[in-house]
């Protein structure tokens, strides 16, 4: 298997809406750890939880799984010979390269789906790794309700996203830094600006306070943000 440095938006000209295509696939690895800072942490950390969390007998969800990081990130902190991790993505190339990053991992079932579409049930771990953010926001409380109701007790959710600032003086502070650490991981300035304009209208952050509120009224009972770097935090949320 060939991984390439990600230079996908290094062309100036006009940009369609990202698509989670062959070629994004092919230098993902490469894209996400140089573009959210805190990544490799946020995945050792899913190891850890799912250690903490995971019990005999259940399954850990990884909805939106790209190419299997957070999925491997729980088999390693899995210590029940009995659990099963699902995996799904809706995009087939995601899917097959996280098939061949994966091998050796024998209790992951992949499904290609849309995560709306599956079913929940007798889960200890669900990990939305920064995927709840490209679902339009109408669907987002539906299914962290189908989440919710999937847990079994003191299963969690482990929910990291990119977020919006809780005013605009705030987000553009946190977009600032945010670039400044896409420069420092390499990337120019005309690759930061045209990624951004091919997100703009698929990757919709929301406020802090908007995802801790709507986890409450999922029946989430606790959620605690445990990890924020510049834009990008995650919570964990449980019964
Ligand atoms: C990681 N979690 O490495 N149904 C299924 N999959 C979807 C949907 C949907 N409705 N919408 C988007 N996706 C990973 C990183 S990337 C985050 C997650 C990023 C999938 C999409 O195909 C892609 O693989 C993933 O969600 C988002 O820990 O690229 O910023």
């Amino acid at each position: 298997m060939t991984e390439s440095r990600d230079r996908l938006f290094d062309r100036p000209g006009p940009v369609g809406d990202f698509v989670f295509d062959a070629a994004v696939a092919r230098v993902f690895p490469d894209m996400i750890s140089r573009s959210v800072p805190g990544y490799a942490a946020i995945i050792n950390m899913i190891e850890l939880l799912t250690r903490m969390h995971a019990r005999p007998g259940t399954r850990l969800y990884d909805l939106g799984c790209s190419l299997g990081a957070a999925s491997l990130a729980m088999a390693r902190g899995l210590t029940h010979a009995d659990c099963r991790i699902v995996a799904v993505d809706n995009a087939p190339a995601m899917l097959a390269r996280a098939r061949e990053h994966t091998a050796g991992a024998g209790n992951i079932d992949f499904v290609l789906a849309d995560i709306r579409d599956v079913a929940i049930a007798g889960a200890s771990v669900v990990v939305l790794n920064f995927t709840l953010q490209f679902l339009p926001r109408e669907a987002r409380a539906g299914l962290l309700r189908t989440v919710r109701a999937g847990l079994v007790p003191g299963g969690i959710l482990i929910l990291s996203e990119k977020i919006a600032g809780r005013t605009p003086e705030e987000d553009a502070a946190l977009v600032a830094m945010h670039h400044a650490f896409k420069r420092q991981q390499g990337y120019s300035a005309l690759e930061i600006s045209q990624k951004r304009a091919a997100l703009e209208r698929v990757l919709l952050p929301e406020t802090l306070d908007t995802h801790l509120r709507r986890l409450g009224e999922a029946g989430f009972a606790q959620a605690h943000p445990w990890f924020q770097c510049f834009n990008f935090v995650s919570i964990v949320a449980g019964a």
